[in-house]
């Protein structure tokens, strides 16, 4: 694992990330706070996301991860030739994203929906909590990662106080490319506020282009803040953050907080990681994330109005 303080060359939606140190940087590892709630309460309020090294059992995680990469090998997407747990892909893999790969997975779903996990977030919410019932599960091959965004354009229609749990499922390198959190954009409400209530579901159902795209399930917002993670960077002025995670290590964040992820340049190796949600359970939800078969992004996810 690289720990020098200078980082190596980034890459982010194929863009050099700048390295200059002001421009980029390390995750702050709050673990050693992990058993002091009000300071965890006051670094999430400070820096938009709480970055817990180590907090998880590392056998149960891959333990997890055995069960995904079993049920992406009988998809086809693993190189049968190598070992599963390697994560070797088939030649353009691309960006899997298959929350299926959670449905019934007894392993992932104790990860996530018991135990540690959830104890955190109920000592950290202070109250019973609940979570979403839909899991973002994604494994992606070499390439170009995650533009930069906000979670809440895709799951604002409850409370805007619930939080992301970024988890990987295997050690990820800066090649394999893990989350990027771009420090104190969740304090900068001038440049968020027309872009983070905006509902990618929401459209104009007296408009036809609109019309007819939510009608296939599609968007005419994606919800995507840019293309371009150091203009987004030049433009809020702080630095892109991240770091080499561990199986174990888990990341968590706000709605407001704005974050992409690092392209993956390794040869042919997926890097595997799932986002869940999480919020006391005495605030609304957004029933688009709940029940058997949640709605999501689909036709029945959408909200029409006349504009
Ligand atoms: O894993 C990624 O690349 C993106 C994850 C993400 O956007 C999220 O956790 O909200």
């Amino acid at each position: 694992m690289n720990t020098s303080s200078v980082l190596p060359p980034l890459y982010s939606y194929d863009h050099n990330l700048d390295s200059d140190p002001e421009k980029i940087g390390r995750l702050r590892d709050s673990s050693d706070a992990a058993d002091n709630v009000e300071e965890l309460r006051r670094r999430f309020d400070e820096d938009g996301y709480l970055y817990m090294k180590g907090y998880l059992n590392r056998e149960q995680v891959l333990g997890a991860r055995a069960s995904i990469v079993k049920r992406l090998a009988e998809a086809g997407i693993l190189d049968d030739k190598e070992d599963p747990m390697d994560a070797i892909c088939v030649p353009d893999s691309g960006y899997v994203f298959k929350p299926e790969l959670a449905d019934g997975n007894e392993e992932v779903h104790d990860l996530l929906y018991s135990g540690r996990l959830t104890e955190f977030y109920r000592k950290f919410f202070g109250e019973s909590i609940r979570h979403y019932d839909f899991t973002w599960l994604r494994a992606i091959g070499p390439g170009k990662g995650t533009n930069p965004h906000c979670d809440l354009p895709y799951m604002g229609r409850g409370t805007h106080k619930h939080m992301t749990c970024w988890m990987p499922y295997g050690d990820i390198s800066f090649e394999l490319g893990g989350l990027m959190i771009l420090e104190g954009s969740h304090k900068r409400m001038d440049l968020l506020e027309n872009y983070v209530y905006r509902d990618v579901d929401a459209y104009c159902e007296n408009k036809p282009n609109q019309k007819k795209a939510a009608d296939e399930g599609g968007w005419t917002f994606t919800g995507t803040l840019s293309h371009n993670p150091p203009v987004v960077r030049n433009k809020f002025g702080g630095r892109w953050l991240t770091t080499e995670f561990e199986a174990g290590d888990f990341l968590t964040f706000g709605m407001f907080t704005v974050h992409a992820s690092l392209d993956n340049h390794t040869e042919n190796r997926l890097r595997i990681s799932s986002d869940s949600r999480y919020q006391r359970a005495s605030e609304p939800i957004d029933d688009r994330w709940i029940g058997e078969k949640p709605p999501g992004h689909s036709k029945a996810g959408k909200r029409g109005r006349v504009c």
